[in-house]
């Protein structure tokens, strides 16, 4: 049994940690298994990659293309997957993924792959957004949201620790009433809870590949859709005397970011900061929108003098002040911590001003 599934949904759904999380189960449950990152920026390590693999998870990535329209990479990556003895490969999708169901699934069937099969194709959403969008208070990303949910054959509540028993069923409900042509599941990845019903899923179900109806044309989806602006930046950061607290670096980073795009009247659906040093020990931050509090989901165990950055954002802030406000605000965090920069890869575009 070899089988394919996408991962979509809003930035910060939890994807990433989804995926690393439902690889170490099914890797210890069922069979082996791979996830693959993708994302548009040319020549950079991704954060969501090199974090799994700092996790230990069996990774790769393809970069510089949506897996939307480069098949044969697609193709060759997860045969080199399945040639290695993975039974399940999971990938995510660049912004927003809106049209993956068709670019990814039904392209790969008309290119006539063979080998393995389609699991269903996976949406995932975090019980905030679904909150907005229940309540009908999720503005232009509403509009995104639904799009993505209509095209799914598995809907995953994800985050879902967060919500009480009652509040779970009542969010599952919704969804199957508002998205019949879907399953529904809720997981955890920070628990465990239903990765034993998401592997089960992606094992025993297949993709059903409908064409949902969605008018991908609609003025309001491709505003939204148009609406960021990507970054990448990998940079060594080396202290001069003595060592630093790397999680508290990526704190203060991550809360002057936060600080710099709101005051310039943008929005900050993503920004992860990845550090690591030469032993492996390694912190995350994450920055889910100017209105929400930091989250660090990894802290570094030891003192750092030596680190590795990769900071990767999805911002709606025109690119050049966008590159400016980052390239300001590393600089003046970095300096309060008497760290020594090297630039190693830099990568952005988007909006304009
Ligand atoms: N409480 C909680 N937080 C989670 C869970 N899963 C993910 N998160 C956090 O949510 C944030 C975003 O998670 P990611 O996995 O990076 O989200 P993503 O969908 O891959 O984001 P993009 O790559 O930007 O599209 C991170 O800070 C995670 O630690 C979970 O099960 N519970
Ligand atoms: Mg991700």
């Amino acid at each position: 049994m070899k089988k394919f599934a996408v991962f979509s949904g809003f930035l910060g759904a939890g994807k990433t940690t989804a995926m690393m999380a439902l690889i170490d189960y099914y890797s210890a449950h069922y069979a082996k298994a791979a996830m693959i990152s993708n994302d548009l920026g040319t020549g950079v390590t991704l954060a969501d990659h090199r974090l799994a693999q700092l996790r230990g998870c069996e990774a790769f990535q393809i970069t510089g293309e949506c897996i939307c329209f480069c098949h044969d990479v697609l193709i060759e990556r997860l045969n080199a997957c399945f040639d290695d003895g993975c039974e399940l490969v999971v990938s995510d999708i660049p912004g927003f993924g809106v049209g993956a169901q068709e670019h990814v699934y039904h392209g790969l069937s008309e290119n006539r792959f063979d080998g393995f099969s389609l699991a269903p194709f996976t949406v995932l959403i975090e019980p905030r957004n679904l909150a907005l969008l229940r309540s009908g208070q999720a503005g232009e990303m509403g509009t995104i949201l639904d799009a993505q949910l209509r095209e799914a054959d598995l809907i995953v509540l994800s985050k879902c620790e967060l919500l009480d028993a009652g509040e779970r069923d009542a969010a599952l409900q919704w969804l199957a009433e508002r998205y019949p042509r879907t399953e529904q599941l809720a997981i955890s990845a920070a628990t465990g809870l239903g990765l034993d019903a998401l592997s089960r899923a992606l094992r025993e179900e297949a993709a059903s590949l409908r064409r949902p109806e969605i008018d991908y044309d609609d003025a309001d989806l491709q505003n939204a859709m148009d609406s960021l602006s990507e970054y990448y930046l990998q940079y060594r950061a080396v202290v001069c005397c003595n060592s630093f607290d790397g999680s508290a670096y990526l704190l203060t980073l991550a809360e002057a970011l936060r600080s710099a795009i709101q005051d310039a009247g943008g929005e900050i659906p993503h920004l992860k900061l990845l550090a690591w040093g030469p032993e492996g020990d390694y912190g995350k931050a994450d920055l889910l929108g100017t209105d929400r509090p930091i989250e660090l989901p990894h802290r570094f165990t030891e003192p750092c003098t030596d680190l590795a950055v990769i900071l990767n954002a999805s911002a709606v802030c025109p690119d050049e002040t966008l590159d400016r406000l980052i390239g300001e605000t590393v600089k003046a965090v970095s300096e309060r911590f008497q760290l020594e920069l090297t630039l190693f890869r830099k990568d952005h575009f988007g909006l304009g001003e």
